[in-house]
């Protein structure tokens, strides 16, 4: 196999800055905290710290609208605060990812300022995507992803501007060349800072359909359903590979796609070896598959999904990219409820066991690992039972459509599901310590700390030998230190396709083999998979080693 690239190998950490660490004391993180815990990051042993948004912003939807590209959110700091991180971080070692966030700007940006002017000879009004009322009402049927419709109306020049997410969140016109060129060149004096690549915001929505048709709408639905239609659209190849000449083949970065609505086939032109466009995507089936997808419900239940049903998706990725392309490796993020609640047990009896399990499982794949903040303690989803807890645009939004407007769901129902799945489960701050706040701050954060924070906290972590952060650092260490785990060819054990309880796979480089086998499962199980059980353990999550008994949550890795 050919020389894997410096990505391959990496482990990348994300920071959610609101939520990490307060520094100077009005309960919201910034730039410094981070800065005071590089120390910590680099402990864990990650390669790449990927930051969320800190740029100016009009703060509806935690920092995803952008009112100026090149400046920094004032409450999480100044310039030189960012260029203090970058360069302590350099030093630590640790390479630096920024949050390009390009589908859209804030309603506050400039350029959406000057674009409100209507007129042929404003350069500005063709940034956004601005259409004439259809019947004096919107242009088409689409809905926006946090609820409510996809358009709003500008009475001064009588015409809709389309916004998928929020209305303060105007859709960029891709289309336009000098909204491309704008962009580009805000990039590159990213990169004079000396910034070590980008995670791009839903990439794969900046090329709309042409004539903007109508979404198919589900029955019940409001509106029509437009996440397939605006995703991968007719020139969204086009424009990154002109990004890739332009900005992106000058820097040795990495590159990320967040690319809502990508396909296999998709993601073979996005994350191509070729270089041609982008080192890795996000791709989201394995964080579809517990919800209602076709319904106007959409992501809203608390389903827990099948083991068949993960599996099947997570190995055809593997399947499918494997020598072609190259995958990114995610249990959650800031946009997902936390993996231990969701696909592990985070009853306190299998909390820990189940974390590790479940990391083990992902980071023996073929791809980039991404840990999210605090997903190294196994901390769980905030479980807030009222709704005046909720921060997050997309679960007030989504309360207030279908509990008040469209009354399908009954309070205490969407506030189970808000238990379950809401944004804000991991959103809440980085647990520090046992101390007031968790010791994320002093003053009372601007979203309330999980009240497991005295048994959850990074201090009692590093006082564990047993704890997952430690179960994670060995992880990292492994993938450094042995190339099969980023190079070997993956299979899944033959037999375990159907398997409703464990997870097996194997990876294999020249005459080496790993293999992985995890009980997903609180109970007790025995398999024999017909393959040597022998052979070095290079890491499990029980202190002894059963054969072919399994017991709950439990994974073993093998080397031979
Ligand atoms: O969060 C989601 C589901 O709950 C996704 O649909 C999410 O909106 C989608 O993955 C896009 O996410 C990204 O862009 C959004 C922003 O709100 C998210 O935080 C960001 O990760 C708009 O910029």
């Amino acid at each position: 196999m050919a020389e894997s690239k410096w990505w391959q190998r990496a482990v990348v950490y994300q920071v959610y800055p609101k939520s990490f660490q307060d520094s100077d004391n009005d309960g919201i993180g910034d730039l410094r905290g981070i800065t005071r815990r590089l120390g910590y990051i680099k402990k864990l042993g990650v390669d790449v710290i990927w930051l969320n948004p800190i740029y100016k912003t009009s703060n509806v939807d935690g920092g995803y609208d952008i009112s100026d590209y090149k400046a920094i959110n004032p409450t999480f700091g100044k310039m030189a605060d960012f260029e203090e991180l970058l360069t302590k971080a350099h030093k630590f070692g640790l390479k630096v990812m920024m949050d390009l966030v390009v589908n859209h700007s804030s309603f506050e940006h400039e350029w959406f300022k000057k674009s409100l002017v209507k007129g042929k000879n404003n350069p500005y009004r063709d940034y956004y995507i601005w259409r004439d009322p259809v019947d004096d009402h919107e242009p088409n049927n689409w809905g926006s992803f946090f609820s409510g419709p996809a358009w709003t109306y500008d009475k001064e020049s009588n015409q809709y501007y389309l916004h998928l997410f929020a209305k303060e969140q105007p859709d960029l016109n891709w289309d336009n060349p000098d909204l491309r060129h704008s962009i580009f060149e805000m990039m590159n004096w990213w990169a004079s800072k000396g910034i070590d690549g980008f995670r791009m915001d839903v990439i794969s929505l900046i090329s709309k359909p042409d004539g903007l048709p109508d979404a198919p709408k589900g029955k019940t639905a409001l509106y029509g359903n437009a996440g397939d239609l605006v995703a991968n659209g007719p020139h969204v190849h086009e424009y990154l590979h002109e990004m890739s000449q332009q900005v992106l083949s000058k820097y040795d970065w990495i590159t990320v796609g967040e690319t809502a609505g990508v396909t296999v086939e998709e993601a073979l032109k996005y994350a191509n070896l070729d270089g041609s466009e982008l080192n890795m995507v996000f791709q989201f089936e394995h964080m579809g598959l517990d919800g209602n997808r076709d319904s106007a419900l959409g992501k809203w239940d608390d389903r827990h999904v099948s083991l068949p049903k993960l599996r099947e998706s997570l190995v055809k990725w593997q399947r499918a990219l494997n020598k072609k392309a190259w995958n990114s490796l995610y249990w959650n993020n800031h946009d997902q409820p936390r993996v231990v609640s969701r696909f592990g047990n985070d009853d306190p009896k299998y909390r820990v066991l189940s974390a590790k399990m479940l990391a083990a499982v992902l980071h023996f794949m073929q791809g980039t690992p991404y840990i999210y903040q605090g997903e190294e303690l196994g901390m769980t989803n905030a479980g807030f039972e009222n709704l005046k807890d909720y921060r997050d645009v997309e679960s007030l939004n989504a309360y207030h459509e279908l509990v008040n407007r469209m009354k399908i769901l009954d309070d205490k129902t969407m506030l189970r599901y808000l238990r379950a799945r809401s944004r804000d489960n991991a959103r809440t701050p980085m647990q520090w310590n046992a101390s007031l706040n968790a010791g994320f701050s002093e003053h009372t954060p601007w979203i309330r700390v999980n009240s497991n924070y005295k048994e959850i906290n990074v201090e009692a972590a590093l006082d564990d030998p047993s704890s997952v952060f430690y179960f994670y650092q060995h992880l990292i260490e492994l993938r450094h230190k042995l190339p099969i785990i980023t190079q070997g060819e993956f299979e899944l054990v033959s037999g375990n396709e159907k398997d409703k309880s464990v997870f097996s796979y194997t990876r294999k480089l020249e005459k080496q083999t790993i293999l992985v086998i995890a009980n997903f499962t609180a109970n007790k199980v025995e398999r024999n998979y017909d393959i040597p059980y022998s052979g070095k353990v290079l890491i499990k999550n029980y202190d002894d080693d059963c054969g072919e008994k399994l017991r709950p949550y439990e994974v073993k890795v093998y080397v031979y």
